[in-house]
């Protein structure tokens, strides 16, 4: 998008290079990057705007890059992950998949010079990477359940996949919305336990009556970083669950892409959330900016939403509101997925469903349309010893980013560690209630520890004179209704001192009591 220039701002680096270049350029240059090969590659193009196509240059694993899908609602299906599951089958130990904490997929292992050809298969299943990375609109998340919940006030899945249609351009890429001030999230809540964390989205929708009819709030703002977390407020704004939640999201985006250099969003970059924008203007001048650019006059929020109830995981077999079929949530440990189990997913997906498949943002999956005659033997399937119905407690809530086996800003290994640490503490304890440990690399919070009832960051720590991998600690994390941040507790806790000093908070806090044959 041409933004008007303020020739008083400076604008900082990133800014610098896209105003030289639009990140979405490199689109038409992507074949050329794949015939001479990624060391030839501009570093700017290479580092930077690749991401605009969802390729990730991997510092850790040079020549290994990493591909972020969208994945609108978390809906996948068993076509597109065998496609998925042959790209990464054909890089053998280097290849493997992630489930994202926004409901999405992140291959690894990919070869710049495949790179073209792993597109034309990915379209011809209908997925695209546009978009993905850098200062782009993320993947619209929903709830994982929607069509199939008995309780579902709004089936969410088709709007998501307008909303990423219109910000993509169909997925073909659109430069109305690639020069975003900062990276940006939405999401859409269709049922009443705030699957998607409405609270740490720039732009959520949260279903709410008004004058009888079922529609959303809108709430905006929300976002964690290394910088500040803040939980996204009301912009006072009801609109009916149709197009106009469409209309509404390209209104914001607009509004925060054109006013990203007057506004000063374009100089820093630690100051460049949609949040700054509305602590800037406050939120009654955000709002009718908006209204201006979405045309005509915007509802005021209805008085309450429909968000009542606590946030479920999805993990077990549940019946569906479609009578005679059940969905069955598998839990996939810190979201970790190789070719072999993709297969088999999408098997298990044909043979005993409709071929569906569901992501969530607990980096789990869903399998629906189990028909309910069929169920044991379904949950007889081998696949379910790896991905389990019934994990252990704190397993079963156990989230994780990347860390530092792929991610250069990680300055701590946090998915071997965080499954390592839970299957112990799981054996030596018994823990009555649901606890949920969120593990992240570094303060960017992608695995979101201020929504955990433990919350674990990575940095460094100091011990016996040296420096080691160490966690600072968060605790309070609140998610579904009333959801709220947690806040920090200690800081530079040693990783390797960190079981002990869980084991006491889990008897302490949370009720667990050692199982007598451990120590
Ligand atoms: Fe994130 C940057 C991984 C969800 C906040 N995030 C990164 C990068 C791209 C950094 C990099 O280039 O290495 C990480 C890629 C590592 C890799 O190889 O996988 C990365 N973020 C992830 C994922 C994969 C974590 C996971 O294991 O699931 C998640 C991908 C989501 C997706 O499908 O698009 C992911 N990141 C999040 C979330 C959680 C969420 O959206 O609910 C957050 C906090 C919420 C938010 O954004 O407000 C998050 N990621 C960040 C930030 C801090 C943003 C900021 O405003 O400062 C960065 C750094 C940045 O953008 O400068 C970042
Ligand atoms: Fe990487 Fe930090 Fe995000 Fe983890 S939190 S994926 S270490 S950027």
């Amino acid at each position: 998008m041409t933004v008007a220039l303020d020739p008083t701002i400076k604008l900082n680096k990133i800014e610098k290079a896209k105003a030289q270049k639009d990140g979405l350029a490199v689109k038409d240059e992507i074949e050329n990057f794949a015939k001479i090969g990624w060391e030839a590659v501009d570093k700017t193009d290479l580092e930077m705007r690749l991401k605009w196509l969802g390729i990730f240059y991997r510092p850790v694993t040079p020549g290994k890059f990493m591909l972020r899908l969208r994945t609108p609602n978390g809906e996948l299906n068993s076509a597109k992950m065998r496609v998925l599951a042959e790209i990464v089958q054909r890089y053998g130990e280097d290849g493997s998949a992630d489930i994202t904490t926004r409901q999405n997929i992140q291959l690894r292992g990919v070869r710049l010079e495949d790179i073209p050809e792993i597109f034309r298969k990915l379209e011809t299943v209908g997925i695209t990477a546009v978009q993905s990375g850098m200062d782009n609109v993320r993947n619209i998340t929903g709830s994982p359940v929607a069509g199939i919940d008995a309780d579902e006030l709004i089936d969410t899945r088709e709007l998501g996949k307008k909303i990423e249609d219109m910000i993509t351009n169909s997925g073909e890429g659109n430069y109305a919305f690639t020069n975003l001030p900062r990276k940006f999230n939405i999401a859409l809540e269709g049922g009443r336990d705030n699957s998607i964390h409405a609270e740490i989205n720039d732009v959520a929708f949260v279903p709410a009556y008004k004058n009888g009819e079922l529609g959303f709030n809108v709430l905006v703002g929300g976002y964690l970083s290394a910088q500040r977390c803040a939980e996204a407020i009301p912009m006072d704004v009801w609109v009916a669950a149709n197009d106009d939640v469409v209309e509404l999201c390209r209104a914001i985006l607009t509004v925060y892409t054109e006013n990203g250099l007057s506004e000063g969003l374009r100089a820093n970059r630690q100051k460049a959330r949609l949040m700054w924008l509305i602590d800037q203007w406050g939120t009654e001048k955000f709002r009718s900016e908006v209204e201006k650019e979405f045309g005509q006059p915007l509802a005021r929020a209805a008085a309450a939403d429909e968000i009542t109830e606590d946030k479920k995981d999805y993990i077990g077999v549940y019946p569906q509101k479609q009578a005679g079929y059940h969905y069955v949530g598998l839990h996939v440990p810190v979201g970790r997925l190789d070719a072999e189990t993709m297969f088999e997913m999408a098997r298990l997906a044909d043979v005993y469903g409709n071929g569906e498949i569901r992501a969530t943002v607990e980096q789990n999956f869903i399998i629906p349309y189990i028909k309910t005659e069929n169920l044991e033997t379904f949950l007889a399937e081998p696949l379910l010893q790896r991905f389990p119905i019934n994990p252990t407690p704190l397993m079963r809530s156990l989230i994780s980013c990347t860390g530092s086996h792929y991610c250069n800003f990680a300055l701590i290994e946090t998915k071997q560690r965080g499954v390592k640490l839970a299957q112990e503490l799981d054996s030596e304890l018994e823990i009555p209630q649901r606890v949920r440990i969120h593990w992240t690399g570094c303060p960017n919070s992608c695995g979101q520890v201020q929504a955990g009832d433990i919350g674990l960051m990575g940095t460094k720590a100091r011990k016996d004179g040296k420096t080691v991998e160490g966690v600072d600690l968060y605790m309070g994390g609140k998610v579904g209704k009333d959801a709220k941040l947690g806040t920090l507790i200690q800081k530079g806790i040693p990783c390797e001192d960190l079981k002990p000093m869980l084991k006491k908070l889990l008897i302490e806090q949370f009720g667990a009591k050692p199982k007598e044959s451990t120590p």
